[in-house]
C-alpha cells in the first residue's frame, strides 16, 4: 500500500509516520468545524447540503456510516465511497455519486479545494458542506455525534446514541475501545511502517 500526504499543497509520497524510536507519530485531525442544528456555529443542519467521503475499509469512516444508516439520514446527506485500495494519490473515487456532479477523481483534491495550502494526511471520512465548498469535519467520532444529535430533526428513527445522563460513560468507553487489542486486528491490515503503538492507543484526540 502506498503512502502519501499533502504539504502546503502538494502531494508528496514519501514520508514517515514514525519518529526516531520506531513510534508512530499520531496526526492531530485537522477540521473541527461543528454542525448545529440551530445554525449557531456558521454550518447549519439541513437536508442535501452535506456530503459524506467514506471507506469501507475505514473503521473510522465505516462507523459514520453507520450511524448515518441507523439515524435515517441516508436522503439527507449523500456519499461518496472511495475505492478499496488507497492508492499512490490516497483515496481515490472511481464511481461518481450521483449527488456530486463535480465528483473528485481523488480525496486530495477535497481537502485542497478547502484548504489549497493544507499539510497533513488525507483520512476518510470526510464531511463536506456542499454550499459552501469546504470540508466541515474529519473526524469520525465528531461526524457520528453532529449526525446523531444535531440532525436529529431530519432522522426518520427515534434512537439516540448519545444521551444526556449517559454522556460521561460514553466518553470513558470511547478511550477505552482505543485498546491495544483492537489496535492489533487494526495493524494486521496495515503496512509495517503504519502499525499502531501504544502511544497511539492511549493519547487518540479521537474520543
Ligand atoms: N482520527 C480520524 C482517523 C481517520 C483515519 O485514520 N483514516 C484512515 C483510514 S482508516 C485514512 O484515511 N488514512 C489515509 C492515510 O493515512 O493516508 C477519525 O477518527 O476520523
Amino acid at each position: 500500500m502506498a503512502s502519501g500526504m499533502l504539504v502546503k499543497g502538494k502531494w508528496i509520497t514519501e514520508h514517515n509516520d514514525q519518529d526516531q524510536n520506531g513510534k508512530f507519530q499520531e496526526k492531530p485531525t485537522t477540521f473541527r468545524d461543528r454542525i448545529t442544528a440551530d445554525g449557531s456555529s456558521g454550518f447549519k443542519a439541513e437536508a442535501g447540503c452535506y456530503h459524506l467521503y467514506a471507506s469501507l475499509a475505514c473503521p473510522w469512516a465505516h462507523r459514520t456510516l453507520i450511524m448515518r444508516e441507523l439515524k435515517g439520514l441516508n436522503a439527507v446527506i449523500s456519499v461518496s465511497i472511495a475505492d478499496i485500495i488507497l492508492g499512490d494519490q490516497g483515496w481515490s473515487f472511481s464511481q461518481a455519486s450521483e449527488a456530486m456532479p463535480d465528483s473528485p477523481q481523488y480525496l486530495q483534491e477535497v481537502y485542497l479545494k478547502a484548504d489549497p495550502k493544507f499539510t497533513g494526511r488525507v483520512t476518510v471520512p470526510v464531511l463536506w458542506d456542499t454550499q459552501k465548498q469546504t470540508i466541515v469535519n474529519n473526524d469520525s467520532l465528531e461526524i457520528m455525534r453532529m449526525l446523531d444529535v444535531e440532525f436529529e430533526a431530519f432522522s426518520t428513527q427515534t434512537l439516540n446514541f448519545y444521551p444526556h445522563n449517559l454522556r460521561k460513560r460514553l466518553i470513558k468507553r470511547s478511550i477505552q475501545s482505543f485498546h491495544p487489542s483492537t489496535l492489533e486486528s487494526i495493524a494486521l491490515v496495515l503496512p509495517r511502517h503504519k502499525q499502531p503503538t501504544k502511544r497511539w492507543s492511549l493519547n487518540s484526540s479521537s474520543i
